[in-house]
């Protein structure tokens, strides 16, 4: 065909998980394209440059482990990096391993099809090149989809509105601007502070309450670094197996087993210098399946911001009473709480007065007030887990739809494949541990797995390999079945797809610890890949 190009694998995303899987492949000798839709590499790190955007996990974890020589010479600044640190690190990835020049930039993949005679992908993108490849894989991230605000009237608007995941390079100046801001999840806590900072009005507009726990960041030290290099091969091997991705041991204790004195002691450190996002969920081993073991967390959050937040009615709005702590992400913020305690912060709590519409110069709420504001700031999520692998139109076997088979909610093997759809593989997919684990970690693990199983392909002489329908269904129920015995229903969340209006409610992320999923990946792939099948050719077959 006239224009188009062959290689062996299209890569989707320029994030840790592209940039990873086009160094496995290209270093076994694989021709690869990859293409990006941002400028330049860093996927979440690259849109997400809201001011105050930082990672909540540390620094030293929230990294590649595969390279020694990498996380050697790397030196982290600070506990939880900010945006553009972690932005220059994965330059630095790109550039230490040649890797841009696979790439190609402001090109959005918009089809890929799967021609069954040829067992090729044919891949369309946005630049109107076609390329041809046997393997499709996506990496095209969890969280990257901005869910669009659905406020009626926005267009209305006259002054300028701004979503965080999708930030301008030349930042905003709030200075001396009334501002509103939409949303309170991992980035409004985030963002707020900061914009309180410059704004010279913030109105902050709460649907639903977080719990945040207060980041305990610091600038790190040359022997700081140096004690966590030295010990880097047993932290990344702990987090390899640990249920979170993270170097920890789950506790096997339960909240009612130790005294409430115990407990409160626990929760302190939880909160205070020993605190982390993921602190306050491994407490105890029963805080995200029994009722009375997350109340014990939830009602010392809730002190803990009553006691912040000095106007009572506020406080009471922003503490969470609608949803078991935990099942909803929790986050991690910088005076995210105190920000309510200054003059020039509101609070307005969606829950009692919902937006009626946006107006030209503000923001109605059903009691009939006019919020009037300079500026609008999105911090309103994500089409999650599915929505970036959805907007791609994605034909299988039979001119099958990944979005019709996708209709009442994802069906994928393992999370990384799915039938009809052979050689299409996806990196921390839908029904795999993803987001619920540091993410860095999942990342390496799925691009080492598909990089295996493309191995073992083109050693073998396969020409396809595709996940079976029927160990894929008993994945899916696995998972549904993981989270029926957790408290995470109790909660409308983005990994029920509850955030976005007419989504499947079906919980996506897979909740029986990232350590127990990598071994069972593993054990598939020890076993010929067992649930798959893999075919050397139609012709041979
Ligand atoms: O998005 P969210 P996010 N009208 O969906 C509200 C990761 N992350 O960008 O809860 C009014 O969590 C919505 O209300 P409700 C992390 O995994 C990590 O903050 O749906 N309000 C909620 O308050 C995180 O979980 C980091 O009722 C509306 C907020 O907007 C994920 O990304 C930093 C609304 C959205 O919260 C997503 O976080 C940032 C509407 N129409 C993000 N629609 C770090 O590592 C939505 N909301 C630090």
């Amino acid at each position: 065909m006239a224009g188009t190009v062959q290689v062996d694998a299209v890569v989707v995303g320029a994030g840790m998980s592209g940039l990873y899987m086009v160094k496995r492949l290209t270093d076994m000798g694989l021709d690869v394209r990859a293409f990006e839709v941002g400028d330049n590499v860093g996927g979440t790190w690259y849109w997400n440059r809201y001011p105050g955007a930082r990672v909540d996990l540390e620094s030293f974890d929230y990294s590649f482990s595969f390279d020694d020589g990498l996380q050697q010479e790397w030196n982290w600044t600070e506990r939880y990096a900010a945006q553009p640190e972690i932005l220059k690190y994965l330059n630095h990835v790109a550039d230490r391993f040649d890797l841009r020049k696979h790439f190609t930039f402001e090109t959005r993949v918009e089809s890929a099809a799967f021609d069954e005679n040829r067992n090729l992908w044919i891949i369309k993108t946005s630049g109107g090149e076609t390329v041809e490849a046997k393997y499709f894989i996506s990496g095209a991230g969890v969280l990257s989809t901005p869910k669009p605000p659905e406020i009626e009237g926005l267009d209305n608007f006259r002054g300028k509105w701004y979503h965080t995941g999708r930030w301008p390079h030349e930042g905003v100046d709030f200075t001396g601007l009334r501002v509103a801001q939409i949303g309170t999840g991992s980035s409004g806590i985030q963002v707020a502070p900061v914009v309180a900072e410059q704004a010279k009005h913030l109105t902050v507009f709460q649907r639903t309450p977080v719990y945040c726990v207060p980041t305990d960041n610091y600038k790190l030290t040359e022997e700081m670094r140096n004690t966590v290099k030295a010990h880097y091969t047993e932290r990344r091997e702990t987090s390899r197996h640990n249920r979170y991705g993270v170097p920890a041991e789950f506790p096997t204790i339960k909240a009612f087993e130790v005294s409430e004195e115990d407990r409160r002691q626990k929760y302190e450190e939880a909160w205070g210098e020993k605190g982390h996002l993921l602190a306050f969920r491994m407490t105890y081993a029963d805080v995200l399946a029994d009722e009375a073991a997350n109340k014990t967390v939830a009602d010392f959050l809730g002190a803990k911001i009553r006691e912040i937040v000095k106007d009572p009615v506020t406080a009471e709005r922003l503490v969470p009473k609608t949803y078991p702590f935990g099942t909803k992400r929790p986050c991690l913020g910088i005076r995210f709480y105190e920000i309510f305690n200054e003059d020039h912060v509101d609070l307005v709590s969606l829950h009692e007065t919902p937006i009626e519409r946006i107006t030209e110069t503000g923001i109605l709420t059903s009691d009939g007030t006019l919020h009037e504001v300079d500026v609008m700031v999105f911090a309103t999520g994500y089409d999650a887990l599915t929505g970036a692998i959805l907007r791609m139109d994605i034909t299988g076997r039979g001119h099958r739809k990944l979005r019709d088979k996708w209709k009442d909610g994802p069906r994928a093997y393992l999370g990384i494949s799915t039938n009809e759809f052979p050689n299409f593989f996806m990196i921390t997919g839908p029904l795999s541990p993803g987001p619920l684990n540091n993410m860095a970690v999942s990342i390496e693990q799925h691009v080492e797995w598909v990089s295996d199983c493309i191995k073992y392909m083109e050693k073998n002489g396969f020409a396809t390999i595709e996940a079976q329908e029927q160990p894929e269904q008993e994945w899916f129920d696995h998972v549904q079945e993981v989270v029926g015995n957790t408290l995470y229903l109790k909660a409308n969340s983005w990994y029920l797809g509850a955030n976005v209006p007419g989504k499947p409610r079906v919980f996506i992320p897979y909740l029986g610890g990232a350590g127990t999923y990598r071994a069972t990946c593993d054990e598939v792939a020890k076993n010929g890949y067992r649930g798959f099948t893999l075919e050397k050719s139609k012709v041979e077959a």
